[in-house]
């Protein structure tokens, strides 16, 4: 029996959330095609006869613009010092940039394993692949280069098995079974978010958070209550849309996906709320639950 903490790190959009969720066989993280989709720190728990091994997806590191990218970047440091292994997950279907620079400086002195993770090798030749692993193994001292695709569950085999070998400890921390240790109501509210974020552009997904007000259930049917919060008015109109096509559109997608989750008919209500600036106010992004902690 071997076990361990592994956190996901890298760059908005390189397909973390995506590879936890192929490593889990399960969708525990939200994912979009827009970058920033993550805002927490997320558990995704992997069992198998012989191993137990806790991955933490983060938020993408950034250069931030408000106090909520300060909240989001200080999650994803958090977790590198709070882990046994990190995988640096880069998207190696674009060009090596300063955000990985950036990202790489901040793992220097780190004196635990870094597996370098080339992700979205489904768009690259072989050739270019073995280009990405040249290009990227003097940067760093990797313990290793893993080349896969998070989307088409390409390689992540190797990947766990590689981590295996890694891996420090030999008690299990969670039952068998327990795929995250992510409370519903978290899980339900980010089912919402990801719909917004799929359906709305520009700095609309960005400029919203929501959060369960209210579930209740019984053996058929769970009611759920989420408030979709806005920074400004004028945001309102468009996550309504016209004739409230958008909202429609928004809890439609967001019921089915709950229904599955909780294996129940679900009854879902959004509501549109405005809190001015949310994202410049700690009060908020705290309550909100975007913060470690107190001390970040
Ligand atoms: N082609 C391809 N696309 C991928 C792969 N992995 C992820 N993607 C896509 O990349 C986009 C971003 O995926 P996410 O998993 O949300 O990325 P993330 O790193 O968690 O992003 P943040 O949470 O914003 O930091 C989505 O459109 C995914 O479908 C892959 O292996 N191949
Ligand atoms: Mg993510």
């Amino acid at each position: 029996m071997k076990s361990g903490f592994v956190t996901i790190i890298g760059r908005p959009n390189t397909g973390k959330s995506t590879l936890l969720n192929s490593i889990i066989k399960e969708k525990v993280a939200i994912v979009s095609q827009k970058p920033q989709t993550t805002r927490n720190l997320i558990q995704g728990i992997y069992n198998d006869t012989e191993t137990q091994i806790v991955f933490v997806d983060t938020p993408g590191i950034h250069k931030p613009i408000d106090k909520l990218g300060v909240a989001l970047n200080s999650q994803a440091y958090y977790s590198i010092n709070d882990v046994d292994i990190v995988l640096f997950v880069v998207d190696a279907s674009s060009e090596y940039g300063k955000g990985d620079k950036f990202i790489i400086d901040k793992l220097i002195d780190l004196k635990k394993p870094v597996f370098l993770v080339l992700n979205k090798i489904d768009k690259l030749t072989d050739e270019q692949i073995l280009l990405k692993i040249n290009e990227y193994k003097d940067l760093y001292e990797f313990a290793e280069i893993i080349p896969l695709s998070a989307l088409k569950n390409d390689n992540v085999d190797k990947l766990i098995s590689v981590l295996r070998g890694y891996l420090p400890d030999n008690v299990k921390y969670f039952m068998d079974g327990e795929t995250t240790t992510m409370e519903m109501d978290f899980r339900l509210s980010e089912i919402v978010r990801e719909k917004i974020f799929i359906h709305t552009n520009d700095e609309v997904p960005h400029s919203i958070s929501c959060k369960l007000i209210g579930f209740e259930e019984n053996n058929k049917i769970a009611k759920v209550y989420v408030d979709i919060i806005v920074d400004r008015d004028s945001l309102r109109k468009i996550i309504v849309g016209h004739n409230g096509s958008m909202i429609k559109t928004i809890g439609h997608e967001a019921r089915l996906e709950m229904e599955q989750v909780l294996k129940k008919k679900v009854y879902l209500e959004l509501y549109c709320k405005t809190i001015k600036k949310w994202r410049e106010k700690e009060k908020y992004i705290k309550d909100l639950g975007y913060l470690v902690n107190n001390d970040e």
